[in-house]
C-alpha cells in the first residue's frame, strides 16, 4: 500500500444534548475527519475526536490539525506498507498528540480492510458480533433533571448507566440514582478532578455498589489512586492516566488499576489499543471501550475494537442518535436494547456521506505525495 493522498476536514456538528463534565460543557464539537488515499484509489476514513480545549488531555483541534498537517501526514506520504500496525513506525519521532496519531492510525486500518476485503473488527482481531453498550450522562442542572436522563436511556434499552462527578455533585446525585434504580450497572467518572485531600468524599461513594469508580485524580497522580483502591472495596477504574503500554504497566505495578477504560483517541490509535487490551486481558484486567462523543467514524472504529475478547464490560459505545440528530455515515450507529452489531462488512462497515460532511466542513486541506 502506498498513500498518495491525504485530506483533513474540520467538520462542526451540533450535539442532541448540552454534555457537561468536571471540568467544562458543550453543545457543538469540531472533529478531524481524515481521508487517506491509495495507489490504487481506495479511501480510508478515521477521525481526530479532540475536544477543543485541553481539558480533557493536552490537545485541541488546532493542535491536532497542526500536527497532522506538518508531522503525520507528510511522515506517511508515498512511502509502502504492507500493514497498518506499520504506520505509527513511520511517525514514531513525533512525541505524545495521541488524539492526532489516532485519525491516521484509524485511517490507516479503514483502508487496509477495505482493500483486503474484510470488515475492520476481523481485521483487528475482533471474536464478538456484538458489543453492549452503556451511557455516559453529564453533569445535570438537577438531581431531578439526572434522574429523568437515567430514566430515558434505561427506557432506551441501555444496561449500564456512568455518571459524570464532581465536588459538590457526586454522593448526592449517586445516592438518588441509587435509590431509585437498586440494581443498575452503575458507575462514576470523575475525570481527574480530586485531589487526595477530597478522598473523603470518594470514600463515601464505596457503599453504593458502583462497578467502578473512573479517574477520581489526576493523570499523573497513579500514587494517589494505589492509596484509594486500598482503601476502598469499588474498583478503580483508569481513563486520562494512561496513554501508552508504558503507563499501563506501572499503573498494574503500583496496583492503581482494577478496571481499564480503552478510548482509541487516547492511545493513539487502534494500533495501540489492541495492544493495551491485549496486556490488560493477560494482566486479569477487564477493559471497556470509552468514547469521545465520536462522530460515525470514530464510533464504528470504536465498535470494532470492542469486539475484542477482553472488552467484558459495557462499552461507552451508544447509538449516534444519543449524541447527532445525524451523522456522517449511514447508516449511523444504532443500539437496539443497549447491543450494538458489529458490521460484516469490508471496511468500516457503513458508507462515509461525503455530501452531508461536506455541507458541514468548516475548512479542509488536501497533501499529496
Ligand atoms: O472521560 O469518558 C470521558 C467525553 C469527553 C471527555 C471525556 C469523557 C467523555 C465521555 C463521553 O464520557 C463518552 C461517549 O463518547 O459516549
Ligand atoms: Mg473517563
Amino acid at each position: 500500500m502506498k498513500i498518495v493522498a491525504a485530506r483533513l476536514h474540520r467538520v462542526r456538528l451540533p450535539l442532541v444534548h448540552e454534555f457537561r463534565t468536571s471540568s467544562h460543557g458543550k453543545s457543538m464539537l469540531d472533529h478531524i475527519l481524515v481521508e487517506l488515499i491509495d495507489a490504487s484509489g481506495a479511501v480510508g476514513w478515521g477521525e481526530i475526536a479532540s475536544p477543543s480545549d485541553p481539558f480533557y488531555a493536552p490537545e485541541t483541534v488546532e493542535s491536532c490539525w497542526h500536527i497532522a498537517e506538518r508531522y503525520l501526514v507528510p511522515a506517511i506520504l508515498g512511502k509502502e506498507w504492507d500493514r497498518p500496525e506499520e504506520l505509527p513506525r513511520l511517525w514514531a519521532k513525533v512525541r505524545g498528540n495521541q488524539f492526532a496519531k489516532s485519525g491516521l492510525d484509524t485511517a490507516g486500518w479503514v483502508l487496509w480492510a477495505t482493500i483486503n476485503g474484510t470488515p475492520l473488527a476481523t481485521a483487528l482481531g475482533g471474536t464478538r458480533s456484538e458489543v453492549v453498550a452503556g451511557v455516559s450522562l453529564g453533569i445535570e442542572p438537577s438531581i431531578d433533571a439526572l434522574l429523568t436522563e437515567v430514566g430515558r436511556h434505561l427506557a432506551a434499552g441501555y444496561p449500564r448507566v456512568k455518571l459524570k462527578i464532581a465536588p459538590g455533585w457526586d454522593v448526592e446525585p449517586v445516592r438518588a440514582v441509587r435509590s431509585a434504580h437498586p440494581d443498575l450497572d452503575l458507575h462514576v467518572d470523575a475525570n481527574g478532578i480530586y485531589t487526595a485531600d477530597q478522598s473523603d468524599q470518594l470514600r463515601a461513594l464505596d457503599e453504593f455498589g458502583l462497578t467502578m469508580i473512573e479517574q477520581p485524580f489526576a493523570p499523573r497522580d497513579l500514587l494517589a489512586h494505589a492509596k484509594l483502591q486500598r482503601e476502598i472495596a469499588t474498583p478503580i477504574c483508569l481513563d486520562e492516566s494512561v496513554e501508552t503500554l508504558e503507563d499501563l504497566e506501572i499503573a498494574l505495578s503500583l496496583q492503581a488499576i482494577r478496571v481499564l477504560n480503552i478510548k482509541v483517541s487516547r492511545m493513539g490509535g487502534l494500533t495501540a489499543a489492541r495492544a493495551a487490551h491485549d496486556l490488560a486481558h493477560e494482566a486479569g484486567i477487564p477493559v471497556w471501550c470509552g468514547g469521545m462523543h465520536e462522530f460515525g467514524i470514530g464510533r464504528a472504529a470504536n465498535v470494532a475494537l470492542s469486539s475484542l475478547p477482553g472488552f467484558s464490560l459495557p462499552s461507552d459505545v451508544s447509538a449516534s442518535a444519543k449524541y447527532y440528530a445525524q451523522d456522517v455515515i449511514t447508516p449511523p450507529v444504532v443500539a437496539t436494547q443497549g447491543v450494538v452489531q458489529v458490521p460484516t462488512t469490508a471496511g468500516l462497515g457503513h458508507e462515509v456521506d461525503t455530501d452531508f460532511i461536506a455541507q458541514n466542513t468548516v475548512v479542509s486541506s488536501e497533501l499529496r505525495a
